[in-house]
């Protein structure tokens, strides 16, 4: 008998490509048919079938708070009432980018979007009309979204599917796009030496979470900074993953290091359609209509995304304890799992910063892409499914990272911890 997921999944394959709105959620890389989900609440999916799962993907990070979070929902509900968008100013926006600049370091002014992808091009055609310089610099195995000058060894999904150069991304497009692998400061002092003054921006996630989670080591975002203020070179954190989930001030709170321009994107949005680009005065006031660089979106700032968003973003502000309970939920799944893989006699590694964790199974450490494909990505592929007839829904891919969220509870974690012992057990 088939399941609800299968039939659906066929019946998917007919009019959308691969069945699937986006490449990671097909399953492709696992294997098996994607689980076509029906709601969910707090930390719990249900899946078509009405089969439940603990999830650890959290729509990719947006539900920080947990899925169908009460004060959000009601405030969808009751903002919808009043039209779902105008094409014109509303006092929630100006509501949205005061909270942001109040929460995030170094962000001054800041433009809402509807994605990460918008966010991180246009942050970086920002960068290049503020320098007047084309060339930039971003690390493989970080992925700033699917613009064509991004998809140059990109992670998420192109390394889950070891897509290397992208058809219909042109020389053009590519050309100006420089990589270095990921904590490796000489590769990127190679680059400015041999591309002195062309280089307009250094993009990067800065704590990895395309490739699993990946840390940056001591001295690397540091020398970033440096590299930057000597060249003239703007630094672009991409924090659609860590913005406002490693700390109410992201990564650049947690790091302690100060970029030019951020890119936000998932949490700021509370589940809805939302990305933002923001930054140094100087630089943002370049934007049009105040500057000559254009940037637009028909739905940007739109009331219903900006009070899903808003509410979400206020509720981690004014309770500052979710970032430790955040921390300590983490850390125990971190020890759980830890115990876990220790009793199979397996090679692995976990890398967790804040509520970003991932497990290599993986005799060395995991300190950059190169690193992480070396990885036995075929056990974790079977690990993926034998957690997942044991209801725990991870990330279908060895290059994403996991996502917690705030509605897990201890005994979540002791069932997700004995999950991974009877999953490796079986492997
Ligand atoms: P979106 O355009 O998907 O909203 O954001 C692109 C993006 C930009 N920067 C970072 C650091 C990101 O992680 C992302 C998107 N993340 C993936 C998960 N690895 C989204 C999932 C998907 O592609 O379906």
């Amino acid at each position: 008998m088939s399941t609800k997921s299968q039939q659906l999944f066929d019946r998917a394959q007919r009019t959308i490509p691969g069945g699937v709105n986006s490449p990671v959620r097909a399953f492709r890389s696992v294997g098996g048919t994607p689980i076509f989900m029906q709601r969910a609440k707090g930390a719990y999916l249900y899946d078509a079938d009405g089969k439940m799962y603990l999830d650890y993907i959290n729509s990719w990070g947006p539900a920080i708070l947990g899925h169908a979070y009460d004060p959000v929902v009601e405030a969808i509900q009751e903002r919808a009432t009043l039209s779902s968008s105008f094409g014109a100013p509303t006092e929630l926006e100006v509501d949205m980018a005061e909270l942001i600049v109040s929460m995030a370091p170094n962000v001054e002014m800041i433009r809402m979007v509807s994605s990460g992808t918008e966010a991180c091009m246009s942050a970086l055609r920002v960068a290049r009309g503020y320098t007047g310089r084309n060339k930039f610099i971003k690390f493989e195995g970080c992925y700033h979204g699917h613009a064509d000058a991004f998809l140059v060894k990109a992670g998420s999904g192109l390394a889950t599917f070891n897509i290397q150069t992208v058809p219909g991304v042109t020389a053009g497009a590519a050309n100006d796009t420089l990589t270095a692998p990921y904590n490796n400061l000489n590769a990127v002092e190679q680059l400015v030496a041999d591309n002195r003054g062309e280089i307009a921006a250094i993009i990067i996630e800065p704590v990895a979470g395309n490739m699993g989670c990946i840390i940056p080591q001591p001295g690397f975002m540091e020398g970033l900074r440096s590299i930057c203020d000597r060249e003239g070179i703007v630094l672009i954190f991409d924090e659609v993953m860590t913005g406002f989930r490693l700390a109410a001030g992201g990564a650049q709170e947690r790091l302690g290091i100060k970029a030019d321009m951020v890119t936000y994107g998932k949490v700021i949005g509370g589940g809805l359609p939302v990305g933002a680009f923001g930054g140094r005065r100087d630089i943002m006031e370049c934007v049009a209509p105040v500057g000559k660089i254009y940037q637009a979106g028909t739905l940007s700032g739109n009331p219903i995304a900006m009070i899903a968003g808003y509410t979400t973003l206020k509720t981690l502000a004014d309770n500052p304890g979710i970032y430790t309970a955040l921390e300590e939920k983490t850390a125990l799944l971190h020890t759980g799992l830890d115990e876990a893989f220790r009793n199979s006699g397996r090679p692995y590694v976990i890398n967790r910063l804040g509520s970003m964790i991932s497990v290599h199974f993986s005799e060395k450490p995991v300190n950059n892409f190169d690193d992480a494909a070396a990885a036995d990505n075929a056990t974790f592929n079977r690990f993926f499914h034998q957690m997942l007839e044991r209801g725990v829904y991870l990330p279908p891919s060895a290059y994403e990272t996991w996502f917690i969220c705030n509605a897990l509870t201890e005994t979540d974690i002791e069932m997700t911890v004995q999950a991974a012992r009877q999953s490796l057990a079986a492997l």
